[in-house]
């Protein structure tokens, strides 16, 4: 996984952190020939292995995996190094934060977040992920926080990031183990230990959906509650924030959350669905003012998790920083990308 005998430091000159977690960074890079800019991941080779379970086969399948994906919504890895136990892959700098971030940034500043808006990234994310199943690979751990804005444009793209978990699978071979994502966004056929493809993906979509619509989850609890509650698939449209929002946007999403895998949509179906392909007619213009205040609390909650497994991590690790995520390992059940 290493471009030949040539190290990173001579290539790139690293600039500040992006990000730190318990066993790998992320910095801004510049090209020393070209002066451009980039984002490089740092693994430190030692601790990534040190976790139960984990192996540099990991961090290859996941160089891999991502070194074959080309799509404009998927964060681009362009070059891996490796040198003195560290492992630097160079990433295309995203400028913008996470999707749900973004959202509420901007309709701070006064933008304004509707149905088409949503529409339009939800669909972009399906693009993402109907490439990554066209090449067989699922991603497994899709959520807001490995949803990125490419750049600080109103008008930027989003783009697919976070591909610690993914593997490769065709709809015979469907994976049964490996690392698996955040469980608030898993599918049941996840939750119950069965195997799983690239419905379970959908489901992770579906879970998006919901809270670009709403700004809340549709599945909360913790161990066995949250298991149930997602292997239920129960919606409720009750809540005061569901009165602005389309039954056009409620029936995509219902059935994407289908309980049953072989009923759910595939994406290639949800991308023909009238709320994301007759956008202009089905997507209102309205600003869901209450969507965004639902958003920012869901945004602080997100980030107040972060901190405590930040604490946890860096008392695990004896890690000076308070930076939560090792982004490639979920020993702690929190972000990670
Ligand atoms: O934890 P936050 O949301 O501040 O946005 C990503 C996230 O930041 C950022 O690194 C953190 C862990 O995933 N990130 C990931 N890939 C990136 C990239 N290619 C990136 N930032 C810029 N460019």
């Amino acid at each position: 996984m290493t471009e030949d005998d040539i190290l990173f430091d001579e290539a790139y000159e690293l600039q500040e952190v992006i990000w730190r977690g318990s066993c790998s960074t992320i910095r801004r890079c510049t090209h020393r020939l070209t002066a451009q800019h980039f984002a490089v991941k740092i693994v430190d080779a030692a601790k990534f292995t040190a976790i139960p379970s984990l192996t540099l086969d990991n961090l290859k399948l996941e160089a891999t995996i991502c070194h074959m994906l080309k799509h404009p919504h998927i964060v681009e890895l362009l070059e891996t190094y490796s040198s003195e136990g560290m492992v630097y892959m160079v990433y295309e700098l995203m400028e913008g934060a996470d999707l749900c971030i973004e959202i509420v940034k901007r309709a701070t500043s006064g933008f304004v977040y509707s149905e088409a808006v949503a529409s339009h990234y939800f669909r972009q994310v399906l693009e993402a992920l109907r490439y990554c199943h066209d090449h067989d690979i699922i991603h497994r751990d899709l959520r807001p926080h490995n949803i990125l804005l490419a750049n600080k444009e109103n008008s930027a793209p989003v783009k697919l990031a976070g591909f610690g978990c993914a593997k490769r699978v065709t709809d015979e071979d469907v994976a049964t183990s490996g690392r698996l994502g955040d469980s608030f966004y898993i599918s049941p056929e996840m939750a119950l230990n069965r195997p799983h493809g690239k419905a379970s993906d959908v489901w992770s979509a579906g879970v998006l959906l919901h809270i670009l619509l709403s700004g809340t989850q549709p599945f909360l609890g913790t161990g066995e509650s949250l298991r149930y509650t997602i292997c239920s698939g129960e919606l409720h449209f009750d809540a005061p924030v569901w009165g602005a929002i389309s039954d056009h946007a409620k029936d995509l999403l219902q059935q994407l959350l289908c309980v049953d895998q072989n009923d759910r949509l595939s994406v290639h179906e949800a991308l023909e669905h009238r709320w994301l392909k007759n956008r202009d007619k089905c997507a209102s213009r309205d600003h869901l003012h209450l969507t965004v205040e639902e958003m920012r609390i869901f945004n602080a909650r997100r980030k107040l998790k972060s901190l405590i497994v930040a604490t946890a991590n860096s008392i695990k690790w004896g890690h000076p920083s308070l930076d939560p995520n090792c982004d490639a390992f979920s020993d702690i059940d929190e972000d990670e990308s």
